[in-house]
């Protein structure tokens, strides 16, 4: 199989519901989707949705930039044999990590569609689907975020994530004691800052809140600060946005700075980053989430393939931002929550159909 032309797509997601973190607030994502046409006559789809330029470092204009070098070193390319394209990717920039895990997710949706198989039977076969997930509470007051708490397990959801951060600590603390009064039994809670506190605060949160059951999400903004914060805390930590290649990973997992991670498909390079962490921590027993920053089906269906195929103790969830915004790409089998959980999409590859001009016109094309 060779490819022959990549088109590159630009499109907003409208927003049907409010959502924050620390960093800021999340408003109409701009995704980027990659197409890799090949001589089959078959198309990869690949896709990549950073909430905006704030909460990591890639956005929307830095991964078009970075897919106007790889397109064309890639033309000619067979996408079926996944190191060479990544060794194609590594020998023409040394960054673009979002832009090349975009283009991974096509390669492994190409690769079903050939073999007429799901991407999570390639990858092992799925241990769960549907799939586990994970609802965010914004953050609010703490009123309004146990009510949403309490309306999120009325549905179903056995794992609630609460943002923090970007305010006094205090409005946090009275948050977190708010919500954790009406999480139920069987019900876990993850308090996520997006790196919004500092090590001292990180620490008087975890005191405060010592008697409660949750996992602290990268409460600190860099990975030292997380680990001096480690030590002090009364809550096992998770690494999110400081787990960005398998070797800091790993170094997390065996120095005992992380007690698991939220982990992002497009950070550590697309599926086959994620096997390679989902594997790590399975051997380490340590929980991961499978995550993305946001986008649409594409995206969160390489999520809920990956996602199928981890060990369920271990798993911290498959997130996905459908319940934010409006529509899907394919109204049919695009991943949606059910009752906490999420169907694996049936058909071959990721299992999702693009309607012919959904994107409109690329915003680029290479061939
Ligand atoms: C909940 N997420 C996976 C989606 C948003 O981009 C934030 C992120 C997180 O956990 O940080
Ligand atoms: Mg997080």
């Amino acid at each position: 199989m060779k490819i022959t032309q990549i088109d590159v797509f630009a499109k907003n997601l409208p927003m049907v519901s409010g959502y924050n973190m620390s960093s800021s607030t999340v408003g109409d994502p701009d995704t980027t989707v990659v197409a890799l046409r090949t001589d089959t006559k078959l198309t990869g789809w690949g896709e990549i949705c950073p909430t905006g330029p704030l909460p990591q470092v890639e956005h929307a204009g830095s991964i078009r930039a970075d897919l106007d070098l790889l397109g064309p070193a890639l033309i000619g390319a067979d996408p079926l044999r996944i190191g060479l394209i990544h060794d194609v990717m590594a020998a023409t920039m040394d960054g673009g990590q979002g832009a090349r895990s975009a283009v991974d997710i096509a390669c492994w949706d190409l690769l079903g569609k050939v073999h007429n198989e799901r991407v999570c039977d390639l990858l092992g076969g799925a241990r769960m689907d549907p799939v586990s997930t994970y609802h965010v509470v914004p953050i609010g007051t703490p009123d309004g975020s146990a009510q949403l708490a309490e309306q999120l397990q009325e549905e179903g959801h056995t794992k609630l994530q609460l943002k923090s951060g970007g305010r006094h600590i205090d409005e946090d603390i009275d948050a977190v004691h708010a919500v954790a009064k009406v999480i139920r039994p069987g019900v876990d809670l993850f308090v996520d800052c997006n790196r919004g506190w500092t090590v001292g605060e990180a620490i008087q949160v975890s005191r405060a809140c010592r008697d409660l059951k949750f996992d602290m999400e990268q409460p600190c903004a860099t990975y030292a600060e997380c680990a001096t914060a480690r030590t002090h805390l009364h809550h096992p930590l998770v690494l999110d946005e400081s787990a960005t290649d398998l070797a800091t990973i790993a170094r997390a997992i065996s120095t005992g700075v992380a007690d698991g991670f939220g982990m992002k498909l497009t950070r550590i390079g697309g599926i086959s980053g994620m096997r390679a962490v989902r594997d790590l921590c399975e051997a380490s027993n340590t929980p991961t989430s499978c995550d993305d920053s946001w986008g649409g089906d594409i995206i969160a269906a390489a999520c809920v393939h990956v996602g199928a195929t981890l060990t369920p103790r271990l798993s911290r969830g498959a997130w996905i931002s459908a319940p934010y915004q409006a529509g899907h790409y394919d109204e049919e089998h695009g991943p949606r929550i059910v009752s906490g959980m999420i169907a694996v999409p049936p058909g071959p590859g990721l299992g999702i159909t693009i309607p012919e001009g959904l994107f409109g016109p690329p915003i680029a094309s290479f061939s």
